[in-house]
């Protein structure tokens, strides 16, 4: 069986083929993903900007590693839900973004994270999200950083049509 061919067995198995009329554009237009409950601070910052633009989103813990089937549920049926772009963070071995890419169409913008357990001061995560293989792009912004992911996020809904800027800030007195 082709690489494809398999891709859309497993597609099959996790898209049912007719999907209730209100699973259609009910979801937010940025999707975030965290591969533990210990991650949840370091992505207040992409929750944050997304909210001072005025980007609908919503933030799921979902782990590369523990829960493989509701990644690729999820990432499979973002897109049906009006999800535009999927931000996934993850530490250690940080396989969510390419999980997550190897089930959508959509952009998928990689964050890798320090965590408790980091070695060589994030590059374990950084290496797991920039080295996917050919064909199965993610983007990756620097260690921890969620909210360039959240700009990335908001240029490339941009594209689209437009969506709110961030609000002025506050002018810094020196
Ligand atoms: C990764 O392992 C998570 O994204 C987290 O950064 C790291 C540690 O997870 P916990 O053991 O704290 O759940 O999968």
């Amino acid at each position: 069986m082709s690489q494809a061919e398999s891709k859309e067995g497993l597609l099959a198995e996790v898209v049912p083929a007719v999907l209730p009329v209100e699973d259609f554009e009910r979801g937010p237009l940025v999707g975030i993903l965290i591969g533990s409950e210990s991650d949840r601070d370091r992505l207040q910052p992409a929750t944050d900007e997304l909210n001072e633009r005025g980007i609908s989103n919503e933030l799921n813990v979902l782990s590369a590693h523990r829960n493989p089937q509701e990644v690729a549920e999820y990432s499979s049926r973002a897109a049906v839900r009006g999800v535009r772009v999927i931000i996934a963070a993850a530490g250690m071995s940080a396989a969510l973004p390419g999980a997550v890419a190897a089930n959508t169409d959509l952009p998928v913008i990689g964050v890798p994270l320090t965590s408790s357990k980091t070695v060589a001061g994030g590059l374990d995560a950084i290496l797991s999200i920039v080295q996917m293989p050919p064909g199965v792009p993610v983007a990756c912004v620097s260690l921890d950083g969620a909210r360039n992911a959240a700009i990335l996020a908001a240029k490339i809904l941009a594209q689209g049509g437009g969506y709110p800027d961030a609000p002025p800030r506050p002018q810094v007195v020196t």
